[in-house]
C-alpha cells in the first residue's frame, strides 16, 4: 500500500519514531512531509522516548498521535506501555506502526529471530490491539480496521500496526547527507589498524558488519571483536563490564551517534566508573546510517562537550583523515578513559555483506581470546 493512502488512513497528525528499513517508505514519506519539524515529526532517541514524548502530545491535544519503530524497539516501548499509557494508569492511546523483522518464515539476521516470533505475542500480552499489514492489505481492509480501532482509542487504549517487509511502498527516494568526507569503513580500517592486539566491541547495524568483513579481507580472526548484533545502544555498557573486570586487557567500543543517543546514560555511567583500558569512538554521520540515513539529533548536539561533562578524562574530536590518525595514537597511548568523535559522512558500500559465523561462535571465540594470556 502507497504509504501517502496509509497515513491518510491513520489520520494522525503527530508522529515520532525510531526509523527502522522495513519502514523506509515511511520514514521517507515523513521526512518529505514534515521533516523533523518537532510539532509535527520527531526522531526520538529510543522507542520509549517516543512513546513518552506521544503520551506529553496527546495531554497537550487530546489528539491520537503515531509512534512507529522496528519490533527491535518493543523491550524500549514495554515500561511506558505498562506504567504511563496502560488503561489502569493514565490511560493514554496511541498507535503505533511497527517494522515485523523476523517474521517466522522469513530469513533474518540472528538479532531478529527471537524478536520476530514474539513480536505479536508481546503486543497482546502488553494489551495493544494488533493487525499485521502486508503487501495484500487493501485501503478498504485498513479503513475497516481503523474504524474499530478509533472505538479502542477512544477508550484509552494503543493499537499497533504490525507491518511487514514490502508493505508499504512510496515513489519517492529521499537521500541523506552531509558535509563530511571520511566513510565509516575507513575509519574501521584506521580503528583496527591501531587497536592490533586490543578488543573491539561494536554496536549494531553496519559497523559490526564493516568490521567483519575487515578482519576477512585481511586474512585476520574474528576472535578481538564482539559484534553487538541488536542490543542498539548497549555497546559502550558491554565495554564498561568488560574494561573494569579485565583491567590488564584495552578495549575500544565503537559506537554509533544513534546507538549512543539511544542509551545516553552510559556515558554517565562509564564517566563515573573511569576505566583506564577504554576509548569509546562515536561514529557520528548525524544518521541512523544502517537502516537508511534518516538523521539523529547528534547533528545539532555537542557529543565531545556531553562526554567531557560525563567524566571522560580525555576527549578527542576526528573530522579528516590527520585528524583521525593523531587522535587514535594518542587514544592508543594515553591509558586513561577516552572519548574520540569522528564526524563521519553517510552511506556505505553497496555490497556490504553480513557475519558468516554466528553469534554464539563469537561469544566462544571472543571470550577465549579474552582468556589467552591471562
Ligand atoms: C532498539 C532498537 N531500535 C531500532 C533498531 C533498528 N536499528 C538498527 S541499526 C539502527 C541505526 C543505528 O544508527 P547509528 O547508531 O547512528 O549507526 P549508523 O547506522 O549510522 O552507523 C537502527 C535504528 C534496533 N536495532 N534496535
Amino acid at each position: 500500500m502507497n504509504v501517502e493512502t496509509f497515513t491518510e488512513i491513520l489520520g494522525a497528525e503527530f508522529y515520532t519514531g525510531v526509523p527502522d528499513s522495513q519502514l523506509r517508505p515511511l520514514c521517507d514519506w515523513l521526512i518529505k512531509t514534515y521533516g523533523t519539524e518537532p510539532t509535527r515529526h520527531i526522531i526520538a532517541a529510543n522507542e520509549g522516548n517516543c512513546a513518552a514524548i506521544a503520551a506529553g502530545y496527546h495531554l497537550a491535544t487530546g489528539k491520537v498521535p503515531c509512534v512507529y519503530m522496528q519490533n527491535s524497539g518493543e523491550g524500549n516501548v514495554v515500561n511506558p506501555l505498562a506504567s504511563l499509557l496502560n488503561e489502569k494508569i493514565y490511560s493514554i492511546p496511541m498507535i503505533f506502526v511497527v517494522g515485523w523483522r523476523g517474521e517466522p518464515g522469513i530469513h533474518d539476521e540472528p538479532q531478529h529471530i527471537f524478536q520476530g516470533a514474539i513480536t505479536c505475542k508481546l503486543l497482546d500480552l502488553m494489551g495493544v490491539k494488533n493487525f499485521v499489514v502486508d503487501k495484500d492489505t487493501s485501503p478498504e481492509d485498513l479503513r475497516g480496521v481503523m474504524e474499530d480501532y478509533r472505538k479502542v482509542l477512544a477508550a484509552g487504549k494503543c493499537v499497533a500496526f504490525v507491518v511487514r517487509k514490502g508493505a508499504l511502498t512510496f515513489d519517492e527516494k529521499i537521500s541523506y547527507g552531509n558535509s563530511f568526507v571520511m566513510h565509516r569503513e575507513e575509519v574501521l580500517r584506521k580503528i583496527v589498524d591501531v587497536a592490533e592486539q586490543d578488543f573491539i566491541i561494536a554496536t549494531t547495524g553496519k559497523t559490526g558488519r564493516e568490521l567483519f568483513e575487515l578482519r576477512e579481507a585481511s586474512g585476520q580472526n574474528h576472535a578481538h571483536d564482539f559484534l553487538t548484533v541488536g542490543s542498539m545502544g548497549h555497546c559502550s555498557s558491554i565495554a564498561l563490564g568488560l574494561a573494569l573486570h579485565r583491567p590488564e586487557k584495552n578495549f575500544w567500543c565503537v559506537d554509533g551517534d544513534g546507538a549512543l543517543l539511544m542509551h545516553m546514560g552510559a556515558l554517565a555511567v562509564i564517566g563515573a566508573a573511569k576505566p583506564r583500558n577504554l576509548i569509546h569512538v562515536a561514529i557520528n554521520n548525524g544518521a541512523h546510517e544502517s537502516v537508511g540515513g534518516m538523521p539523529t539529533a547528534a547533528a545539532q548536539i555537542d557529543l565531545t562537550g556531553v562526554a567531557r561533562a560525563c567524566g571522560y578524562s580525555e576527549v578527542l574530536k576526528a573530522t579528516s583523515f590527520d585528524e583521525l590518525d593523531a587522535c587514535l595514537r594518542r587514544a592508543k597511548e594515553a591509558r586513561t578513559l577516552t572519548f574520540l568523535e569522528v564526524e563521519c559522512a553517510v552511506g556505505s558500500r553497496k555490497d556490504l555483506g553480513r557475519p558468516t559465523t554466528t553469534p554464539a561462535e563469537n561469544k566462544v571465540a571472543f571470550m577465549k581470546a579474552l582468556r589467552a594470556g591471562g
